[in-house]
């Protein structure tokens, strides 16, 4: 019924377009309820009758006044088109790339350096409220650190956005941030080896993809320590699934880690030259992607930055990498020549009889030496993790901290594994995070403001999450087929078609495919390929291999494959196994775990974390597939707001009250709506009541506050449009009065 009110009075709408996603059509005859046609006037100045359904009318455009807005939810008609367009202006018109919507900060990659991120900047936004600024990265971190300040309470800042969005940039700009704003005299270089911390991770946890040069391959949480003045005394960082399958295959145009292009590069540098390296076109294990070079990047000059951010923390490592030929790598690693050389083509198979040894396939070769390069580079970066955290670790009490998490956003591919499965997963976690704070946010609120509560319906991602985590569920079918001797990943599906199909609403069997398996997520459908799942669940290496590595005279290498491994102390290169402790690494049945199993693990307790903390969100945006400087693909752009959620809460806004105005604001800005009788009264709150009332007949669309009135959707672009309406007509007053007098 209201929708067809407003629609009479409103000018212009939004309409599906297939290069732009929306375009926006001027009505050009009033739309009377029930027409099945609505005539309008396109961009290109073409009139056409649109065929509309009476019941679902095209969105509206919002007044003009409102575009450009710095808060997205300050718009009127909050959905997709309103969204998208608001974002385009500011971004290609204005090159703003940072606006909110509501509590998240939206920031859209502009692929070109901007000045906006000088010391200067930081010190114009410390001390400053949020509102009073442009919105800003700056903005975000300033908001955590001044909260945590006031509240004595640990913050969040949680990164999210596909791959090249900016959230690595994102959240070593928070980092720098905290460390500019609250210098120490004291302990003077804390804040730069907190800093450092981000290049080492990124030279072994970075590689170059087809989406992105520096792209993470793996997820990072840093919580940034502080003291009882709010001073950085340190920090620790907690990472997440490393994709190890890079060190042994890399796609087409990619790279492996950037550590390995930085080594060789260096190679004939005197303190690399016992490694033995040569060019990265040597190595099977770096050259496989036909192009070892990133455009734009020097590794040799990277490695002097990361041999320099290594000593910065007092941590120089003896790297060893493990990937020429064989007797260099035994000699590297003082393994057994003889013995690896066995174990890597030959097989031991015993049986209640007999034990016999059978020689491997290539095949097969091939993959034990890929399954045991991987499992060395994961425990390398485990170790690279740990001292960088014994580096970090501070003397005194820790009275606050911030969390920066920069995580994988949701992905979607062509073919989809068990990596797209585990990242989907933990952004559906995510996503549940994030609503229930939001809808803790409203209800706070409306307590404050002595509203009654109205129930929001606001979508509740817990079904799939239970899905993939409960008993029963996804992960623990796979659990269970990996301990069958004779698992496979067809079989693990058959269960779960038998146990999903028709049964729940959000598991599908493809038509045509009889290998795959779809999800309905929050952000869109994904077909998995079941293919793999179970080896990369599994995550094991040959016993035998194993059982030589722990033998090696090199001790960091023997000390990886342990089943209690023991400490080493940061701060020397030689390990001493008299004055070892017992150190953080799980017991050896954690090493048995599953990776989905360990992977559940950790995000419940990143999850346990962050709701132990007052979280702030920032979604990047990638603008173009291009990396070309403020090119807005509409299509992308609207893409990746469905996937990380945007929308879904601008949907959650729009259900309740999106519009909050306080009685100040609203008496200011509609005083021209009111009569002189209702002008004569005096108390202001109890004018905008009644004048509220009169205008809008409807008491379901608005609530008073005890400081502001809520409005529903729609409700301000309708007094907007009275307010125009009678400032023409007073115009037209004036003019006839004037042309009267002459
Ligand atoms: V991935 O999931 O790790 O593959 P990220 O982390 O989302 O991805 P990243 O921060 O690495 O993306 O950004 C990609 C590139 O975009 C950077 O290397 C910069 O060249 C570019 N970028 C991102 N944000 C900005 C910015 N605020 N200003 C300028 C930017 N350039
Ligand atoms: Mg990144």
């Amino acid at each position: 019924g209201l929708y067809n009110i407003i629609y009479t009075y409103i000018t212009a709408v939004w309409i599906p377009d297939n290069e732009e996603v929306w375009q926006s059509a001027e009505i050009t005859k009033n739309y009377k309820a029930g027409d099945r046609f609505l005539q309008v006037q396109l961009e290109d100045g073409t009139e056409i009758n649109y065929p509309v359904d009476p019941a679902a009318l095209p969105p509206l455009r919002n007044p003009d006044i409102l575009v450009g807005e710095n808060d997205l939810t300050a718009l009127s008609y909050l959905h997709e088109p309103a969204v998208l367009h608001n974002l385009k202006v500011r971004f290609v018109e204005s090159k703003l790339i940072y606006t909110y919507s509501g509590i998240i900060l939206v920031a859209i990659n502009p692929y070109k350096q901007l000045p906006i991120y000088g010391d200067a900047i930081i010190h114009a936004y410390s001390g400053q409220n949020m509102g009073d600024m442009d919105p800003h990265i700056f903005a975000v971190a300033e908001e955590a650190y001044k909260q945590m300040a006031r509240n004595n309470k640990n913050q969040s800042i949680i990164v999210s956005g596909e791959s090249g969005a900016g959230k690595t940039v994102s959240a070593r700009y928070t980092m720098r941030y905290f460390a500019t704003v609250s210098k120490s005299t004291s302990n003077a270089h804390v804040e730069d080896k907190v800093l450092a911390s981000n290049p080492i991770t990124e030279a072994v946890g970075n590689a170059k993809t087809t989406r992105n040069d520096n792209s993470s391959r793996f997820g990072k949480y840093t919580e940034i320590s502080f003291d009882q003045s709010y001073r950085i005394i340190g920090a620790n960082m907690r990472t997440y699934l490393l994709e190890k399958s890079r060190v042994v295959f890399q796609s087409e145009n990619e790279r492996n880690y950037h550590i390995f292009y930085q080594l060789c590069a260096s190679a004939m540098q005197p303190e690399f030259q016992h490694l033995k390296l040569g060019s990265a076109e040597e190595f099977n294990y770096t050259r496989m992607g036909g192009n070892t070079v990133i455009e734009g990047v020097d590794d040799r000059a990277n490695m002097v930055e990361t041999q320099k951010t290594f000593a910065l923390l007092g941590n120089l490592l003896e790297i060893s990498t493990t990937y020429s030929h064989l007797n260099i790598f035994c000699e590297l690693l003082d393994l057994n020549f003889d013995k690896i050389t066995q174990w890597l083509c030959h097989r031991k198979i015993i049986t209640t009889s007999e034990t016999v040894i059978k020689p491997m396939t290539k095949a097969q070769a091939v993959n034990a030496r890929d399954a045991l390069a991987k499992k060395i580079y994961s425990h390398l970066f485990d170790f690279i993790v740990e001292r960088i955290n014994q580096a970090l670790q501070f003397t005194g009490k820790q009275h606050t901290f911030i969390g920066v998490l920069d995580i994988y956003g949701f992905e979607t591919f062509d073919v989809n594994s068990f990596e797209q499965f585990c990242i989907n997963y933990a952004n559906e976690k995510l996503q549940l995070q994030f609503n229930l704070h939001v809808f803790k946010l409203e209800q706070e609120e409306y307590m404050k403001e002595d509203i009654p509560w109205t129930l929001i319906d606001f979508y509740d991602n817990q079904p799939v999450i239970d899905l993939i985590e409960a008993k029963m569920g996804i992960l623990e079918l796979l659990d269970e087929e990996c301990l069958l001797p004779h698992g496979t990943d067809e079989n693990w599906l058959q269960k779960l078609y038998n146990n999903f199909v028709n049964k729940n609403a959000l598991f599908e069997k493809p038509r045509m495919s009889n290998t795959s398996f779809i999800i309905q997520h929050f952000a869109d459908k994904v077909e998995y390929k079941c293919e793999g799942f179970l080896e990369k669940n599994r995550d094991t290496v040959y016993e035998v291999l194993m059982e030589i590595l722990k033998e090696s005279k090199f001790r960091l290498c023997a000390n990886f494959f342990q089943d209690n491994p023991v400490s080493i102390s940061p701060f020397s290169s030689t390990i001493n196994i008299k004055s070892a402790r017992p150190v953080l690494k799980p017991p050896n049945k954690q090493l048995r775990m599953t990776v989905g199993s360990k992977f559940r693990s950790s995000l419940s307790l990143l999850m346990e974390t962050l709701n132990a903390t007052t979280p702030h969100y920032v979604r990047c945006i990638k603008p173009n597939d291009e990396k070309q400087p403020f090119e807005f693909d509409s299509k992308r752009v609207a893409q990746q707001l469905r996937a990380c959620g945007v929308l879904e809460t601008i949907r959650i806004s729009a259900q309740s009250y999106p519009s909050r105005w306080t009685y100040i604001e609203f008496f200011s800005r509609y005083s021209i709506l009111m009569t002189q009788q209702e002008l004569s009264l005096n108390d202001k709150k109890q004018i905008c009541k009644i004048v509220l009332q009169r205008l809008i007949q409807d008491p379901n669309q608005y609530q008073f506050g005890r400081t502001k009135i809520f409005f529903r959707a729609g409700q301000v672009a309708y007094l907007e449009k009275l307010r125009s309406d009678k400032l023409r007509h007073a115009c037209i007053m004036i003019q006839k009065s004037v042309r009267g007098w002459l």
